[in-house]
């Protein structure tokens, strides 16, 4: 296939304007964005008359070959990103789990599971203990490796959770070398408790999980690291705000003038938790995810704040176990592996259901499945754009046509598929990865070992220690609670 490609007559869309014009593309970079483009016939064309282009998707949060809940996720770094690339999505973010311990060997385990990748990728990388070393490995990553954040779980106790202490050592940590911090936010020792309720109440099921751990747990953690963050005057990320009750936590730090990011996932803002309920296993244990999937109204309040701004970007959590895997919990929830699918499913069912109804405009679209992340983790305009000089990660979507979401299609090796049976407006009808063309006609044409990592480089807006700055904003935060004051 030609390595110059013309995308003849579409809507070109990004972010902050959208147009009619033609894209040359070159070597896997956007040459020229501009109307009526002449080309010679060594050039592949495309027409999207009628269609709009726009630039892949980028999912912040995903996990692909991950250990995990005494078992490893059935997607790996080529059959997640084929199905991500089917579904208009051209970059993920993973996050890397410490092996043994250790940042630096996870890292490395990762870049080697990493190497059949069809599609660019980045890393977060988790923080699971606290030590000097841990500490030096967390400079490392940043100066040397390309990450610029990191994931803290305040939840799954025994394993990865990390308590107030080490959170405040990360914050602050993080904060020196410039790096984004996040946080898996439920209160995990409260988890604990409320799985042995379930149990000692002979609730052995998948509705078990969600009772166990109810959108309270997640407010309260969601409210501690925002103080926490606040407290020691850096950035947070929430990922995946599943509940009323964490996005209000949210809305209220940032109105405060608090940098907060809040992080939806599909799975959040379209599903309700009534599966949960359905007397077979199979089905009901595929929707066993954490933070859980919660009652009908969650889903409309996460949309109305994505569409207002209080919630800025859109990821999946795609964490996928089969329903062998699944059934390791047949008797005890506990044991189900936590997990949906939603890698490929994003775009199509964001389009139906914020851009269709009328809630965000084809901009904001392109804004929160692509640009706000690759601003936040630095590497805008590289991607996130249709721009000259951008990487040629581009889709073309349909609004005419429709799409179906069925196990029986989908690209993921799993054998279920939460959104089984869902149809909706609007399909990517080709999909650019690198300036090659990986999807069209519904035929996938991937290659291991075509993606590359995306590096991405820490923030500046921090300083290290305590700096005046940093003096007189610790003086401020007792300002405006400071009830007690004498009125005399
Ligand atoms: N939640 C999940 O459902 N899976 C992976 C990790 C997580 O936090
Ligand atoms: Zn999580
Ligand atoms: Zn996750
Ligand atoms: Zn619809």
């Amino acid at each position: 296939l030609s390595s110059k490609i013309l995308i003849k007559g579409g809507t070109v869309v990004n972010a902050h304007q959208q147009e009619v014009a033609d894209v040359f593309v070159e070597d896997g970079i956007i040459v020229v964005v501009k109307p009526n483009i002449k080309v010679g016939d060594d050039v592949y064309v495309i027409d999207a008359s009628g269609k709009f282009v726009m630039p892949g998707g980028i999912d912040p949060h995903t996990h692909l070959a991950m250990e995990f809940m005494s078992t490893e996720t059935i997607d790996d770094f080529f059959s997640g990103q084929a199905a991500a690339l089917a579904g208009g999505t051209t970059m993920h973010i993973d996050f890397v789990i410490p092996l043994n311990g250790s940042l630096v060997a996870g890292f490395e385990a990762y870049k080697k599971k990493a190497k059949k990748s069809c599609m660019d990728y980045g890393f977060h990388m988790a923080v699971t203990k606290w030590d000097e070393v841990v500490s030096r490995e967390m400079e490392i990553m940043v100066k040397e490796n390309g990450i610029n954040s990191f994931k803290f779980f305040m939840a799954y106790k025994g394993s990865l959770m990390i308590n107030d202490d080490l959170l405040l050592e990360g914050l602050k940590q993080c904060k020196s070398l410039g790096a984004l911090a996040m946080v898996h936010a439920e209160n995990g020792d409260a988890v604990f408790e409320g799985q042995k309720r379930m149990i000692e109440l002979g609730i052995t099921g998948p509705e078990g999980h969600a009772l166990s751990r109810p959108p309270v747990l997640e407010g309260e953690a969601t409210a501690r690291a925002i103080r926490l963050a606040s407290f020691i005057n850096t950035p947070l990320y929430v990922v995946h705000v599943m509940s009323i009750d964490a996005m209000e936590e949210i809305a209220r730090a940032r109105k405060s003038g608090q940098r907060v990011i809040g992080e939806p996932v599909v799975s959040g803002l379209v599903l309700d938790d009534s599966k949960l309920w359905d007397p077979d296993f199979t089905t009901a244990s595929k929707y066993v995810m954490s933070p859980p999937i919660r009652p009908s109204g969650h889903d409309k309040a996460l949309q109305a704040a994505l569409s207002t701004g209080v919630l800025q970007l859109v990821g999946t959590d795609h964490c996928v176990f089969n329903s062998t895997q699944k059934a390791f919990g047949i008797d005890d929830f506990r044991k189900i592996p936590n997990g949906v699918n939603g890698i490929e499913e994003r775009m199509h069912l964001l389009w139906d259901t914020m851009v269709e109804s009328g809630q965000i405009s084809v901009t904001d679209f392109v804004r929160v499945t692509s640009t706000e992340c690759a601003r936040i983790f630095n590497i805008y305009p590289r991607k996130g754009a249709i721009l000259a000089g951008s990487d040629a990660d581009i889709i073309i979507l349909n609004p005419n046509s429709s799409f179906e979401i069925s196990a029986r299609s989908h690209h993921s090796r799993t054998d279920t598929n939460v959104y089984e049976g869902r149809r909706g407006k609007g399909k990517v009808e080709v999909t650019i990865s690198g300036g090659r063309v990986v999807w069209e006609n519904d035929e996938l044409k991937v290659s291991p070992g075509s993606g590359k990592y995306i590096e991405m480089r820490p923030f500046s807006y921090l300083f290290s220690g305590i700096d005046k700055a940093d003096a007189s904003y610790i003086s401020s935060l007792n300002a405006p609670v400071n009830r007690f004051k004498s009125s005399t």
